[in-house]
């Protein structure tokens, strides 16, 4: 993305709001030593309970992420992936690469996980992104479409990520990956897009407060979950498809 895109989607008004978004080179930015690191929240550890509980948060983003950022950069050390973005190395990784495959994913899933929850939540949805529920859902309603990823997610065997994502033509899609592939892996999932929202189903990011109980935390997340950087997330996809 260059300075003059930046500029545009900083201009972007969703709902009637300025947002300022955060370009996914800047998610992802490397440090001076070309390294991945792991992003700061947006918010306290404690700021999302009741959904998501401060011990869980802390062990999620202080170990578990930041676990993935020194295993990717680890893997790409002395590599062709070395000098590559984070979106360069999903889109190229093979499936026989392991350790770069789940932890250039763990990384890239996480830092999009953070970044669409927030303290309160937030239903407020662009207007294109209300657009697009309604072309590929029937409606804009944004219950249904919580439902529907609630059920695939109790449907999803193991561990892995729910997906709300851009697919082809633009139309939004629901998808599941197991571990921490995700739809940018070309060479991996057979449903590939943009992911605009994801949910993470690891048990290490709810069992401390919902053990076995999946559903219940697919229930209560979306009291944390802020459409209206789903919104933003929503737009920077489909500008990147128009290119
Ligand atoms: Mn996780």
């Amino acid at each position: 993305m260059n300075k003059r895109d930046f500029l545009k989607l900083n201009a972007l008004a969703v709902g009637g709001i300025i947002l300022n978004p955060l370009p996914s080179w800047a998610m992802f930015a490397k440090n001076e030593n070309n390294e991945f690191t792991l992003p700061p929240l947006n918010y306290d550890f404690n700021a999302l309970e009741p959904a998501i509980d401060t011990l869980t948060m802390q062990i999620h983003h202080g170990k578990h992420h930041a676990g993935y950022v020194n295993n990717l950069n680890k893997a790409v050390k002395g590599t062709e992936f070395e000098n590559k973005s984070i979106e360069q190395i999903l889109a190229n990784v093979t499936p026989t690469q392991t350790a770069l495959r789940n932890n250039a994913g763990g990384h890239y899933n996480h830092t999009l996980f953070w970044k669409t929850l927030s303290p309160q939540g937030n239903d407020t949805i662009s207007k294109p992104l209300a657009k697009a529920l309604r072309k590929a859902f029937g409606t804009q309603l944004l219950d249904p479409l919580k439902e529907a990823m609630t059920e695939a997610g109790k449907k999803l065997f193991g561990s892995g990520w729910i997906w709300l994502m851009v697919g082809e033509n633009k139309k939004l899609k629901i998808t599941t990956t197991p571990n921490q592939d995700n739809p940018l892996m070309t060479n991996i999932v057979e449903e590939k897009g943009t992911p605009i929202f994801g949910i993470d189903v690891w048990e290490h990011a709810y069992y401390l407060k919902y053990q076995n109980k999946r559903a219940e935390y697919l229930t209560e997340i979306w009291k944390v979950v802020n459409w209206q950087e789903v919104s933003m997330q929503y737009e920077m996809a489909t500008q990147k498809k128009k290119k």
